[in-house]
């Protein structure tokens, strides 16, 4: 069997990673490749899975952890990828919070895997309003230490690609190109938009068509890193909803947005909200990836009387505040319209990070 091509696409919370996946996907099944997808969080119940299965697409998940702190359960999703699928290509998606990715996986997967899979470039994908605040030596509106594991997922990279470009004229995204290359001379730094496809194709070419992966390593301090998590509350839930023939893309926009306005009143910066109505092959998924002026949806489902929420909540304040904040916006939000019914609920502060290997050489 030939080697699978293995892509990471690392970048922080909400940064495009999963769009990419998708849009990268669907493009390359088009080529006539077969490619698999790996999803990753520090609990079950994932936005990122559903909606990319809502699509066709073949994916594995790593949940619980994520695959720095479980590189078996990496391998072993990828394996079992490669051998259902006889896959061309699988592209992974480590949690958006994690840095030191060159150490804890591209190396290990260099020495220790390498007859089976040929690693991609270490692609690092960034919002341009993030990243820019970023390179103006800002924070990025998120908490200092947070801010730190951002700076270090750009400087460990192979390979930036600046998302949403659809969303600027492109003489500013030029110019944040050159910036950026400025700033990280050892990255190849591209541009693309995940939603209209523009760049993707390049992106995937260069990716697909390169194996030097992982070509530096970063000095990375645990204690800042671990803090700059820990600092995010984490909620991952699921619920089954009940009523009357209902607007559900009203519904799930409203509640959207009287979280984010929550979540702004008291100062709690959002890293990413994620939710994804589904009703059979009929989604609809919304995102806050900041303020509420970045609410976002898409997705269609005929008025009907149930569907199944999964919300994924990564927000700096306490797991049991944010906890708090979901259920009463939920409870306020179904208030006489519906019935909700709990599948699966749960909140956590990331624990401190405790990768299987962490190469000192590269490899
Ligand atoms: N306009 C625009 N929005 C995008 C693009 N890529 C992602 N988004 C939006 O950004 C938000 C976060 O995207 P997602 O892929 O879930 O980010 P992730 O957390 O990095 O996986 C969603 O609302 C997406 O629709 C893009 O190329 N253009
Ligand atoms: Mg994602």
């Amino acid at each position: 069997m030939e080697k699978t091509k293995l892509i990471f696409v690392g970048g922080f919370l909400g940064a495009g990673k999963t769009t990419l996946l998708w849009k990268a996907a669907q493009q390359a099944m088009k080529q006539g490749l077969r490619v698999g997808l790996i999803t990753n969080d520090q609990a079950p119940e994932l936005v990122d899975s559903a909606l990319l299965s809502q699509e066709g697409l073949r994916v594995a998940e790593v949940s619980g952890s994520c695959f720095c702190c479980n590189f078996n359960g990496f391998t072993d999703a990828a394996q079992q990828i490669r051998h259902e699928t006889s896959a061309d290509v699988i592209i992974a998606e480590p949690v958006g919070s994690c840095t030191d990715l060159s150490a804890t996986i591209l190396q290990p997967l260099k020495k220790i895997w390498n007859r089976d899979y040929e690693i991609a470039p270490l692609t690092v994908v960034a919002d341009p309003e993030r990243l820019t605040d970023i390179l103006d030596g800002g924070r990025a509106e998120l908490h200092s230490d947070a801010a730190y594991i951002y700076r270090k997922q750009l400087e460990e990279s192979d390979l930036i690609l600046i998302t949403k470009t659809d969303c600027y004229p492109s003489m500013q995204v030029d110019e944040l190109k050159q910036r950026t290359a400025e700033v990280f001379p050892f990255a190849t730094v591209m541009a693309a938009s995940a939603l209209s496809g523009e760049g993707v194709g390049e992106w995937f070419g260069e990716v697909f068509n390169r194996s030097d992966a992982g070509k530096r390593l970063v000095s990375v301090d645990y204690d800042i890193y671990a803090h700059g998590e820990a600092v995010l509350g984490w909620l991952n839930g699921t619920v089954r909803l009940n009523g009357l023939k209902m607007d559900w893309y009203e519904w799930v926009g409203d509640y959207l947005h009287n979280l984010s306005e929550c979540f702004d009143s008291n100062n709690y910066p959002v890293g990413h909200v994620k939710v994804i109505a589904e009703r059979d092959k009929q989604y609809i998924a919304g995102n806050l990836t900041g303020k509420l002026s970045t609410l976002s949806m898409r997705g269609a489902i005929e008025p009907c009387d149930a569907v199944q929420l999964t919300i994924n909540a990564r927000v700096e304040t306490s797991p049991e505040t944010l906890d708090k904040i979901v259920n009463d916006t939920l409870s306020n939000s179904i208030k006489n319209r519906c019935k909700a019914k709990t599948v699966a609920w749960k909140y956590l502060t990331p624990g401190r990070p405790n990768p299987t290997h962490r190469f000192t050489e590269v490899v």
